[in-house]
């Protein structure tokens, strides 16, 4: 692959309900598409990323300042065997993983299209569908929660997994079991307890829940291993895990039983495989992330979740879970039975829908050779 052109886009996209964490609450999408060309055959990726750094370091503005000035520059005019390679060739960079990425995203687009078969078969999946998650911001009340929560199992999710805080946590955790006793049911807490929480935490043993995600700080992985000690139910780290060294460390401390895998943290699609295949070797499930991914973006993270170690039902949810109207042709449908479309047409398998992009397009910037 000869890289000729690249384009930043970055585009803003209401959401349709709040987003809620225990940080912040957003009510848009802010993320960065990005196009490749190489050979003449077009490929997208999406850096799935916020405005402000409440999740990630990284925001909108660095991720594009690491990209124009110094991604961008390191993959133009150059030849790329494939995709696999990209993320190694942009090792000089050091972190900045959303930002790279979207390049490398649309790199495995690229080399799929050219190939004339689907991302998800360059990966090394068959599988035609993947299981489907949901996952339910932190409401006003508790009982928006469970209007909200009733809606998506009416819908066909296969896991709900529910945002928690200091304040908003067990005693829901309590009503939503007393509902629904046999819902697949996980909690993410995105770093908002301490250790000294541990007493506390130790209560939310009591409704068998798939995992807790992410109790601790965000960028802790032995506090973690302290935790887990404490607790029956399984840990599962998203936020501290950004390299496959990272998770070695996590399962060999056991800090955790279940990882998070999103492209968008890890760095793309060959991290993330990698982290898959590690997790694979050693029995342990993984299942995908996401950050509020757009049409884009979404599905890279369908592709990588057909891998078979993703056991587990993931947050990729249809765009209309997030979306009135998403950036892409058709978009993600969930099937009655809670499953979503691995697309089969070449590359990600999925048309941008140009003339809405460019209506939510607030900066663009190409560069070429
Ligand atoms: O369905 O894509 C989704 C959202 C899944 O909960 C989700 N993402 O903390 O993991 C997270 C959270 C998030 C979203 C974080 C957007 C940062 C930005």
């Amino acid at each position: 692959m000869h890289v000729e052109r690249i384009e930043l886009r970055y585009i803003q996209l209401p959401l349709k309900h709040h987003f809620e964490t225990s940080a912040i609450r957003s009510f848009q999408r802010d993320t960065i598409l990005v196009t490749v060309w190489a050979d003449g055959v077009e490929g997208w990726g999406e850096s799935a990323i916020e405005a402000g750094p409440w999740y990630s370091p990284e925001t909108v503005e660095t991720a594009w300042h690491v990209q124009r000035d110094f991604l961008v520059p390191m993959l133009l005019g150059q030849q790329l065997e494939t995709a696999a390679e990209a993320f190694d060739r942009l090792a000089l960079v050091r972190g900045h993983n959303m930002a790279k990425t979207g390049l490398e995203e649309a790199l495995w687009d690229v080399e799929a299209r050219q190939k004339g078969i689907s991302v998800a078969q360059l990966l090394g999946s068959t599988s035609p569908r993947i299981e489907s998650g949901v996952s339910v911001g932190i409401q006003d009340t508790v009982d928006e929660l469970l209007e909200l929560v009733e809606g998506y199992l009416a819908q066909g999710y296969r896991r709900i997994k529910v945002k928690i805080k200091p304040g908003w946590d067990v005693e829901v955790v309590r009503t939503l079991r007393q509902r629904w006793p046999e819902v697949p049911l996980m909690v993410d807490a995105n770093s908002a307890y301490t250790l000294e929480d541990a007493d506390h935490l130790v209560a939310l043993d009591g409704f068998d829940l798939m995992m807790i995600e992410q109790p601790l700080a965000y960028d802790d992985i032995y506090q973690h291993s302290l935790l887990q000690r404490r607790l029956r139910t399984p840990l599962c780290l998203d936020e501290s895990i950004h390299t496959p060294a990272h998770a070695l460390a996590a399962l060999e401390l056991g800090s955790c039983r279940i990882i998070n895998i999103k492209p968008g943290r890890v760095g793309g699609l060959a991290q993330a495989r990698r982290i898959h295949d590690l997790c694979q070797e050693r029995g342990v499930p993984v299942w995908c992330g996401g950050l509020l991914e757009v049409g884009v973006g979404r599905a890279h993270n369908v592709a990588i979740a057909s891998l078979p170690g993703f056991t587990l039902p993931g947050d990729v949810s249809a765009s209309d879970r997030y979306f009135e109207r998403d950036v892409i042709e058709l978009p993600f449908r969930l099937n009655p039975d809670g499953t979503i479309d691995v697309p089969q047409g070449p590359g990600i398998g999925v048309e941008v829908d140009r003339a809405f992009l460019d209506e939510v397009t607030v900066r663009r910037e190409e560069f070429a050779v």
